[in-house]
């Protein structure tokens, strides 16, 4: 039988949950099998009620739909729904910030402060704001109101795409596929795909690069920036990772989700003296926050609070015994939460209009009362404290440093005074470092939970691949280990360990959540923009990887990956298989149109030699190839990886 997780703590508690004849993502996992095939290889058509209609891939009967849709056709609509999906889901988070922003910039009193004045001036520059002889909240408001305004633009180019080498932004004109606005792309996506519209598989894809360009470096990089203006930049930090993070002597709070407009006023909430206090006098030795998912890797990057593990731990975290309250904003949160909370004292609280569970505690959170409301929630956590039963919180927990953001690794790598990507290139030319790959993403049930994460990582490191990380790869990784500078000198090759160990970095770089995988561009820009790599982020060593996804998020994270021209491969497989012909054009075609391209491989050590291979051509087109054999991975020591 498959291992269900490399993660111990993971495994104890699936234990668990199975003794009680608890439902987890693990057995409704098991329930869904087999799972239609049609589906899994993106074949199956419900947009409108002539059908659903499924293309048969291996007969010669049901070859179309009822309307004549071929599997080409099929699949192309289905992709690039989930694009649009996942380019709605950063996009409206971006808006939520923007809105924060606004309201922070018209009521300096009312919680919210904007803490990086120096990034605040950056990007309105970046939008073309007047900054001279203006104060800090008239720039935020200018600089909110243009950011809401890109959402619903109409024509022209949105503002962050001139962040792009020159030349990519050509090609994207020439092939045009520059977002427009916004909301105007996802909107045109799903017009373009119901029922009787775009019929021609290779439009459809270039309308799904505009999308995705408009999520990469619209929605999302207008959600990173905008929340490092409100809550700061990370810098790096020290903090640690599992659900061993969960306090036997403490109110156990968790937030989980995406959105840290509320978990910013939970932080403060639990710092108040006052609830503190509380906490005491219910029998607990202080309040202990800890977080789940995205909104984790927020408030760990910005206060070092723990993270208490990624996606698939949030019911099991509920089956400690020893959460008292988890609240929860949008996306990736379970709805099977509120049944599991109900065989212990848990509080399950969900905070957002967009996001409702039946039998959680609702509060509306707005702005103007988001301290209140989020001090009411804390005070009801900490009056659930005695109602705790038995616990089992696991040993397991791991030291990590995250935050390095954009700005983060440019101060890392050259200091206070000459900081810049130079040290990063010049050790990627003289190969001290291969190449820098993206490794991101959920995880999924279907494979061996974190397994994937971890092997990539591993031998991506080991053979002097720098990784930046976003998400619950980010977490998976941080809790193997890889996020220490120890790990340098334990895991990586001679020649990143070298680097590492110069300026005191992990190998592996924690860069925040699924929306910060824009820092990443921004990072990729910046390699172009310092020199010696080529002209555009197409001929850079490098590449992006999910090896675990599940999310529409992660579909639109690929394509702007590609569009962008980075070669990116998903694990696990892609809901494409269907139509060898719509296959053909994303894994080769779409090369010659960005220079970048998808790839799937569900063998992680494939994909990390596909990786490799990727990244020594670049090399050597770049004509600087000398370098060592790879590092080859086998069985035994891929076996030996857990947590
Ligand atoms: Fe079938 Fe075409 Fe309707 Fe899809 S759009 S359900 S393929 S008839
Ligand atoms: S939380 S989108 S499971 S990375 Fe961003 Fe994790 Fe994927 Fe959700």
């Amino acid at each position: 039988m498959t291992k269900k997780s490399i993660d111990n703590s993971v495994t104890a508690l699936m234990e668990k949950a199975e003794l009680q004849h608890l439902e987890t993502t693990w057995s409704r996992s098991e329930q869904q099998k087999p799972r239609c095939a049609f589906g899994e290889q993106g074949l199956c058509c419900h947009n409108c009620y002539m059908g659903p209609c499924r293309i048969n891939p291996k007969g010669t009967n049901r070859q179309k739909g009822v309307c004549g849709a071929t599997a080409e056709v099929i699949v192309a609509r289905n992709f690039a729904r989930m694009i649009a999906g996942g380019a709605a889901a950063h996009s409206d988070h971006g808006r939520e910030v923007a809105k924060t922003l606004l309201f922070a910039a018209q009521n300096s009193d009312a919680g919210y402060t904007i803490k990086d004045i120096s990034k605040l001036n950056k990007v309105a520059k970046d939008f073309g704001i007047a900054t001279e002889g203006r104060n800090k909240e008239e720039i935020a408001l200018k600089l909110a109101e243009k950011a809401l305004a890109a959402f619903g633009q109409q024509s022209g180019e949105i503002d962050f795409i001139k962040r792009a080498p020159e030349p990519r932004q050509a090609l994207w004109r020439q092939h045009d596929v520059v977002p427009r606005g916004v909301d105007r792309e996802i909107v045109e996506m799903m017009h373009r795909t119901t029922m009787g519209v775009d019929h021609d598989y290779k439009n459809i894809m270039l309308h799904g690069a505009r999308t995705a360009l408009a999520d990469g470096w619209g929605g999302s990089m207008i959600a990173t920036e905008l929340q490092d203006i409100l809550f700061g930049t990370p810098s790096p930090l020290r903090g640690k990772v599992n659900l061993g993070v969960l306090s036997e002597t403490e109110v156990n709070i968790i937030v989980h989700g995406h959105e840290p407009v509320l978990s910013e006023m939970l932080v403060l909430a639990t710092q108040d003296p006052e609830l503190i206090n509380l906490a005491k006098s219910q029998g607990a030795a202080g309040i202990n926050l800890a977080g789940i998912c995205c909104t984790a890797n927020e408030v760990l990057l910005r206060h070092g609070y723990p993270i208490a593990g990624n996606i698939l731990q949030q019911e099991l975290a509920i089956a400690t015994g020893a959460v008292e309250a988890m609240i929860v904003d949008v996306q990736c949160i379970m709805p099977s939460l509120p049944e599991l909370c109900k065989c212990y004292h848990s509080q399950l609280v969900t905070t957002s209009k967009k996001g409702k569970i039946p039998n959680a505690k609702h509060y509306d959170f707005s702005e103007e009362e988001a301290l209140q409301t989020a001090k009411e929630i804390v005070r009801n956590a900490i009056l659930n404290f005695p109602n705790r039963g038995s616990i089992d919180i696991p040993k397991e927990k791991m030291d990590l440093i995250a935050g390095f953001s954009h700005e983060a690794i440019v101060y890392m790598l050259g200091g206070k005074f000459r900081g810049s990507y130079t040290p990063l290139n010049d050790n990627i030319i003289n190969g001290r470092i291969k190449g820098v790959v993206g490794v991101v993403g959920c995880c999924n049930p279907k494979v061996t939970h974190d397994q994937a994460h971890v092997s990539l990582v591993e031998e991506l490191i080991a053979n002097d691949i720098l990784v930046v990380q976003t998400g619950c790869s980010a977490i998976a990784c941080g809790k193997a280990g890889f996020l220490t500078p120890e790990s340098a000198h334990k895991y990586a090759g001679k020649g990143l360990a070298e680097v590492c160990q110069a300026v005191g970095m992990p190998p592996v770089l924690h860069s925040g959540s699924c929306v910060d995988n824009s820092r990443i561009l921004m990072a990729l820009s910046e390699m172009v923009r310092v020199g010696g790599l080529g002209k555009d982020i197409s001929e850079l060593p490098v590449a992006g990887a999910a090896p675990e996804w599940m999310s529409e998020k992660a579909i639109s994270i690929g394509q702007y990956f590609v569009a962008s021209g980075v070669f990116t491969v998903f694990g696990i497989g892609l809901p494409v298989e269907g139509s060898p012909v719509f296959c053909d054009h994303i894994y080769r075609e779409f090369e010659t149109i960005f220079g970048g391209k998808w790839a799937a491989e569900a063998d992680t050590g494939k994909m990390a030699g596909m990786i490799i291979n990727h990244i020594n051509q670049k090399r050597e087109n770049l004509g600087i190839s000398k370098g060592r054999e790879r590092v080859l991975f086998d069985m035994e020591m891929r076996r030996e990886l857990a947590i």
